[in-house]
């Protein structure tokens, strides 16, 4: 099989006349992969239909928050249902409280929420209050993760910025840069000496528990609790940035696996359920800051917009009433990520496979990858070519070697078969090409 784009090439030549790089997000403009990125017409399921008539399986997901598939019809349903009584009031609803009540029953560390339009905003907000309640001013990141685009954490930053290598952004004032310090992850020993030089000023550390953008990287055994000792001894708050873990690992998020109980978390994606939500919450005496309980202002006119709490609403209904769901989905993503191991290995490949819950990656390089600058070492020039033999095949996976990719409950059995046998001829290329 092989996809034909011509639409796709003529529309992103248009969108570039409107649209810086014809994309609003980076990532999707396929910069780091090369080619011209399909112009999705809808998606349904685990597939992707672009305007060109090509079908795709689908893996990104919307970068996460399609863990349900795309279109699903209950919360299609309950979206029209909630549109015809309008889309936004400016006021407190209902639907806030539902959502709110339900995450912190869901993630017991999240004693209250503020919900925001994206995850960015979460951790924008957070930093603040940590900054407030600690009266603590310099923040601690890792290398790799991506936590949003706003200046403090656009340092060594993952994702698009590290895809496009721009992990420190132009426009970020110095004096802002200079209030984050930028460590290795799964290295404790570096944290801990940073704390020991520099501890009374750092407010918090904030952290992908399970990083999904340098790739998919997992935390050594122990690492979590460490980081968790560290901030607790030197008074500093622990972020856990769930935006896009959460849900994802596991239902409960990354904190549900390695039971690490963190000072604040961040959410999004999931909870939106394919509709722009973020969120962020804690410890009650810390939230209680947040304005108009305290001081620390953050705003935001359609944060708790009522199609959004309902997408929301009614995605986590549904993984929370049929908790096989899970297992379902980390089955299917465990026999998929063998399946390609063993296709690799038969065309001479040796990759890292990384998967948790219904998250997935494979990085191509013969050395283990635990941070950022393992995951740097990867050949991305074959995972180029390995992503556009997949993609000619039908298969849609994050355009960069520094993503992660996603499962949903709409895959099947015939698509993880599907997926493995275009892994096949795509190894077979690679190696006609080596
Ligand atoms: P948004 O502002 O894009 O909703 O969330 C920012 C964010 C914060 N924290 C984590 C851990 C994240 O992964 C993200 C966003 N993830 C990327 C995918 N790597 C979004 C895709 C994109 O930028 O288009």
């Amino acid at each position: 099989m092989s996809i034909h784009l011509e639409k796709s090439a003529a529309a992103f030549a248009e969108a570039k006349q409107y649209i810086p790089g014809g994309v609003n997000s980076p990532v999707r403009s396929f910069r780091g992969v090369g080619g011209t990125p399909p112009f999705i017409a809808s998606g349904s399921g685990s597939r992707l239909t672009d305007i060109d008539g090509n079908t795709y399986i689908d893996y990104v997901g919307s970068w996460g928050p399609m863990i349900l598939g795309h279109a699903h019809p209950d919360v299609i349903q309950a979206l029209q249902q909630a549109a015809t009584r309008g889309t936004s009031y400016g006021a407190p609803t209902l639907l806030e409280t539902e959502l709110a009540k339900k995450i912190t029953q869901i993630v017991p560390s999240m004693e209250m929420v503020r919900m925001v339009n994206s995850g960015t905003e979460a951790t924008m907000s957070v930093l603040r209050l940590a900054r407030a309640y600690t009266g603590r001013n310099k923040i601690i990141k890792f290398a790799g993760c991506y936590h949003g685009h706003h200046d403090s954490l656009l340092v060594k930053a993952g994702s698009g910025a590290l895809t496009l290598g721009t992990p420190d952004s132009p426009g970020v004032p110095g004096n802002v840069a200079a209030g984050t310090i930028t460590v290795p992850y799964n290295d404790a020993e570096t944290l801990a000496e940073v704390f020991a030089r520099q501890g009374e000023d750092i407010a918090a550390v904030i952290i992908e528990p399970v990083p999904g953008n340098m790739g998919l990287v997992l935390p050594k055994q122990g690492y979590l609790a460490q980081v968790r000792k560290i901030t607790a001894a030197h008074g500093a708050l622990l972020i856990f940035d769930e935006v896009m873990s959460g849900f994802r690992v596991a239902f409960g998020g990354a904190q549900s696996v390695y039971g690490i109980k963190p000072d604040l978390t961040c959410l999004g994606k999931v909870i939106g359920g394919g509709l722009p939500v973020g969120a962020y919450g804690g410890r009650r005496e810390i939230m209680e800051l947040i304005s108009p309980a305290g001081p620390v202002y953050q705003a935001g006119t359609l944060s708790g917009n009522p199609l959004a709490m309902v997408a929301g609403i009614t995605t986590l209904k549904i993984l929370e009433d049929d908790p096989d769901l899970y297992t379902r989905m980390t089955v299917l993503t465990q026999r998929m990520c063998n399946g390609i191991r063993n296709e690799a290995e038969k065309y001479g490949f040796h990759l890292q496979f990384h998967h948790i819950g219904t998250m997935f990656c494979t990085f191509f390089s013969d050395q283990e990858v635990v941070d950022y600058e393992t995951a740097k070492c990867s050949d991305v020039g074959a995972f180029n070519r390995y992503f556009h033999s997949m993609l000619e095949q039908g298969i849609y996976l994050a355009p960069s070697q520094f993503e992660a990719g996603f499962m949903s409950i709409a895959h099947t059995d015939a698509d993880i078969e599907a997926t493995i046998a275009a892994s096949s001829i795509a190894f077979q290329k690679l190696a006609r090409q080596a």
